[in-house]
């Protein structure tokens, strides 16, 4: 704010030039202006909203920098013990209302955009998402970080800054349609390059580019350049900053000289192109590895260079590798990062010289692994042969682990069952394969699942072998969200009513919410909830009429399932649902029947054809039903198009009912789940993930709950019969007749033709064993849902019930039982 020391070092300059100190103000809404005419050289007023949005970013980042610098100096200076958390992921969406609003900025910016005629809506709008993940785990790891500066526990990302994040959705004839999300186009005002903490990686490999695609030469040694670039992580109350740290690819000659010379011009970049191409674009699978060549690098990549940055910081305050597990805690968010295993004890062995004895224990109580899914299609398993030609090294130290591990095993379970097969490292057979799930349980001293169910049944299913070998390692830790994104800022009406009843305590201390059950029989307050409610449904209307042109009327009810589109999430069993109430509806006109809108909204990973014909369908379905008079304005159905975070803040404050219907069993914990409930709607779901200790903490009697259980999907498997419903249940059978007869296919016969075989010849996710008891469940919904005041009670419940949810209760959780870490306040 005041000029500098630094300045000072420039009167010499000043002196030859004859000119006086720069004017600065001294105030920070000057700061503002000076981004614009000096980053922009712009006439302030006759800036774009983009260059407003850039310097008012800017200006935010200005304020923040020198506690941002102040948190890094105390850690320096205190060497507490630091977390790391190591994830492909960090879905953060937006920036700004969440910086300003952690930083407590929030009155300033409202006052300067008064006095400078700012509309604050349209500069965030300005932003784009910051879209480097696919679904949920990248969204926890965005919480998780937040969460971790707002209990100030000193903790830092390591991801990748992809050029590309997760595709742009559009529609096109109801069909998806990806788009690359060139998300830096433009300068992104938060992020900082560290060029000169830039990182080596060796790899036993070379790129060429040829044909334009990527192509990596094994066996050519080659170096790698990570080069970091740093994001302010703003703890509540702006306290605590701290540091998201992306690394992009680079190579260290940007070009060949000798090429060059020799006047092959392009080829000489060839080298650098092809080395930047491996951080250009995030992977867009989401509960499957689809075990590309560019994606194992990439994981390689980032557990490289992040175990090299801490590594380098660990040294600077310690001398003594014995105390590494004292000061340095590694989560990794996955097996995706699970080659930090290896990489640790190459570390620990080849470079600091210690023996492997010593060196395993300290790399095992370093690492902490977590597990997000129980699908066998998403663990990953990489081919033996590409450790071998990229990583030997790596290799040779995973296979030195797995006999180790399989002496142990083969010592404590001598009669041969298969177990030592099934715990081993490798998969044998044609193409070996290295097992990453048992690496990392193996290689870490904490396993965990995401929800209590999940991490049952990692025990007793998916991990069971490795939990009779490790029984210790094996523990729960329930997802959370982080409660100022996902109510204090993305719906502002609401957290107004809840701090006016109970006081702000809530947004560091969501259990708070607790004290808001007794105002569940108060009127006053639940004619405050629900006019919140009718709020965001109108600013979600108005938000969605400006930006895709599309109409809702908040006088409905807003039913929303929105996530990646994946069979086991059954999307498809709201779809026939809605066939079923559609048909109803055109047999009676004068039907008891709340209006509803049924809003779905998700991407489906490019290769999965099946989830990319069910967006197909609900279009279609949708384009029926919503052209029908018979209908007459009760029933709309609509699909979003490309949802992200964005779409998700103002969608979820405007919800009344949250679709959590995976078939149960399938779903590890689901989030978003939490995030619906603490802004005030009603759950339909199954007792699946994290759901169940939602409706535990409400009470079932203010859920609905309807299906099969987990026990019941798995014990009926050997004799379920899609048909059995399809001849016993008439609204069943005219639902699926109604598909199969290219209703909502006139004009593309036959092409809902492999959902109505999905549904009915094998039906793995059982959509029809809990079609009935799901509709069963919504004609009590709607019952309710015409009683106003029971409603708004039963909502008032479920946000006094949601402080369990809040990712600082799981960061405290983590804190205290994985990584032993205790808060480091920033003077
Ligand atoms: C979750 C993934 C996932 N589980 C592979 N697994 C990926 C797997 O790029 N890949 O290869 C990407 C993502 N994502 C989700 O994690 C679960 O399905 C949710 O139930 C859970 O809430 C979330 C966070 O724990």
């Amino acid at each position: 704010e005041q000029p500098s020391a630094a300045s000072d070092q420039l009167q010499p300059l000043r002196d030859l030039y004859g000119c006086g100190p720069v004017e600065i103000t001294g105030t920070r809404d000057a700061l503002y202006e000076r981004h614009l005419t000096f980053d922009h050289v712009v006439d302030v007023n006759r800036a774009t909203d983009r260059q407003q949005f850039e310097s008012a970013a800017r200006s935010i980042r200005d304020v923040l920098s020198q506690r941002w610098l102040r948190t890094e100096q105390t850690y320096a200076a205190v060497n507490p013990k630091r977390v790391y958390y190591l994830s492909m992921e960090f879905l953060l969406g937006r920036s700004f209302a969440n910086n300003v609003m952690n930083a407590l900025l929030h009155p300033a910016v409202i006052d300067m955009a008064r006095q400078k005629g700012l509309d604050v809506m349209a500069l965030t709008e300005m932003e784009p998402d910051a879209g480097l993940g696919n679904g949920g785990l990248g969204r926890l790891a965005a919480c998780f970080i937040e969460s971790m500066a707002t209990l100030q526990i000193p903790g830092m990302g390591y991801g990748l800054r992809y050029e590309y994040g997760i595709f742009r959705q559009s529609l096109q004839d109801g069909w998806q349609v990806e788009q690359p999300d060139n998300w830096l186009r433009r300068p992104d005002p938060w992020e900082v390059a560290r060029i000169d903490e830039a990182v080596e990686v060796r790899l036993n490999c070379s790129f060429e580019l040829q044909a334009g695609a990527l192509k990596p030469v094994f066996g050519r040694p080659s170096i790698l350049l990570g080069i970091p670039f740093d994001r302010p992580v703003i703890g509540y109350g702006g306290k605590t900053i701290n540091t998201l740290r992306l690394w992009a690819a680079g190579t260290p000659d940007y070009f060949n000289f000798q090429r060059f010379s020799r006047g092959d011009f392009v080829g000489a970049f060839a080298e650098s192109l092809g080395a930047e191409s491996l951080t250009r674009v995030l992977y867009p699978d989401d509960s499957t590895s689809m075990g590309q060549g560019l994606r194992f690098l990439q994981e390689y990549f980032l557990v490289a260079c992040a175990l090299s940055d801490l590594i380098r910081r660990f040294r600077s305050g310690n001398s003594d590798w014995n105390v590494l597990p004292e000061k340095v805690a590694i989560q990794l968010n996955d097996t995706h990062p699970a080659l930090a295993v290896p990489e640790l004890m190459r570390i620990l062995v080849d470079d600091a010289g210690l023996g492997w004895d010593r060196a395993w224990d300290l790399t095992q109580r370093t690492l902490a692994y977590t597990n997000h899914t129980l699908l066998p299609e998403a663990l990953e398993k990489w081919p033996l042969a590409w450790f071998e030609a990229v990583v030997p090294r790596h290799l040779d130290i995973i296979l030195e682990i797995n006999r180790r591990l399989l002496g142990v095993v083969r010592s404590r379970w001598p009669v041969n069952d298969g177990r030592a097969e099934r715990i081993s490292l490798v998969e044998e057979g044609e193409h070996r394969k290295i097992r990453m799930a048992n690496l990392a349980v193996v290689g870490s001293h904490s396993t965990n699942g995401v929800a209590a169910i999940h991490s049952r049944l990692l025990r007793s299913t998916t991990l069971r072998d490795l939990a009779e070998l490790y029984p210790d390692r094996f523990n729960n830790k329930t997802n959370g969200v982080t409660p100022r994104r996902w109510l204090l800022t993305c719906n502002p009406g609401l957290a107004r009513v809840i701090s006016e009843a109970i006081g702000a305590g809530w947004v560091t201390d969501l259990r708070q919410l607790g004290r808001l059950k007794p105002l569940a029989g108060d009127p006053s307050f639940l004619d405050a909830v629900f006019k919140a409610k009718r709020e965001a449904k109108v600013r979600f209307a108005n938000w969605l009429k400006s930006t895709t042109g599309e109409h809702v009327d908040p006088d409905t009810m807003l039913d929303c399932q929105i996530k990646r589109i994946h069979e086991y999430k059954r999307q498809l069993l709201n779809a026939l649902h809605i066939v079923v109430l559609y048909n109803r509806l055109r047999d009676s006109r004068n039907m008891e029947f709340p209006p509803r809108t049924f809003i779905f909204a998700g991407k489906a990973a490019p290769a999965y054809t099946l989830a990319k014909l069910i967006i197909k369908f609900i279009n279609n379905l949708a384009g029926t039903v919503n052209a029908d008079p018979a209908v007459g304005g009760r029933l709309k159905v609509l699909f979003l198009p490309d949802y992200r975070v964005s779409l998700a803040e103002y969608l979820i404050p405007a919800s009344d009912v949250s679709e959590q219907i995976s078939t149960a069993g399938y779903e590890a914990s689901g989030t978003s789940n939490m995030k619906f409930m603490m802004n005030g709607a009603l759950t339909v779901g199954t007792r699946d993930g994290a759901t169940i200790e939602m409706a535990e903490e409400a009470g079932e009697e203010n859920f609905f709950l309807f299906g099969l259980s987990a026990g019941e999907v798995a014990d009926s498997r050997g004799w379920y019969d899609p048909r059995w419903h399809y001849a016993h249940e008439p609204e069943t059978k005219r639902a699926l007749d109604l598909i199969a007869s290219d209703y909502f296919s006139r004009n593309e016969p036959g092409a809902f033709r492999p959902i109505c075989d999905v549904l009915l010849k094998r039906d793995f996710y059982m959509h029809l064993a809990d079609l009935k008891s799901y509709g069963e469940t919504h004609e009590k919904v709607g019952r309710l849902y015409a009683d106003q005041k029971g409603w708004a009670a039963k909502a008032a419940i479920n946000i006094a019930s949601s402080g369990n949810f809040s990712s600082d209760r799981t960061i405290n959780e983590y804190a205290g039982q994985i990584w032993r870490v205790t808060p480091c306040p920033v003077p």
